[in-house]
């Protein structure tokens, strides 16, 4: 397996809006809410921003966190039975985070599964 390098795991590989649904916390069931999200990926963590890229930067400077997904034995899965919604999958952490990403357009939603699976299956499971 090819090493990630410290640089590699800064660069960005991907980021784009998706719909996103956290349904799951440790574990623990979450009350679905669908929600307009930027969404970096990059080789380790997918980093969830509420609000516009630009919003996203200022709130860097104050200190603001993005929600973040550790990718690390993460499972990627296409799901019909969570969502009554189109181009649905689940991303689940070793931590028992569920995640629901969706996109009404077929291309999109196909190019980030396969750009987020990848970036699993390149890193170790554990
Ligand atoms: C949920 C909301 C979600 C829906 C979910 C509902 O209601 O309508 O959009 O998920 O369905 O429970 P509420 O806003 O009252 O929480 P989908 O759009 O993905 O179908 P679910 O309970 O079948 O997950």
């Amino acid at each position: 397996k090819d090493v990630i390098t410290p640089l590699e795991q800064l660069m960005v590989e991907k980021e784009g809006y998706l719909q996103k649904a956290k349904i799951a916390d440790g574990g623990k069931k979450l009350r679905k809410n669908w929600s307009t999200s930027w969404i970096v990926l990059s080789s380790r963590k997918i980093e969830f921003y509420k609000e516009s890229k630009q919003q996203a930067l200022s709130n860097l400077k104050t200190g603001n966190k993005p929600e973040c997904l550790d990718l690390c034995g993460a499972q990627i899965e296409w799901t019909k039975e969570k969502s009554s919604r189109k181009n649905v999958f689940q991303i689940t952490t070793v931590s028992g985070n569920e995640f629901l990403l969706q996109s009404d357009i077929d291309f999109i939603i196909l190019d980030w599964f396969h750009a987020i699976k990848n970036a699993i299956d390149r890193l170790p499971k554990d």
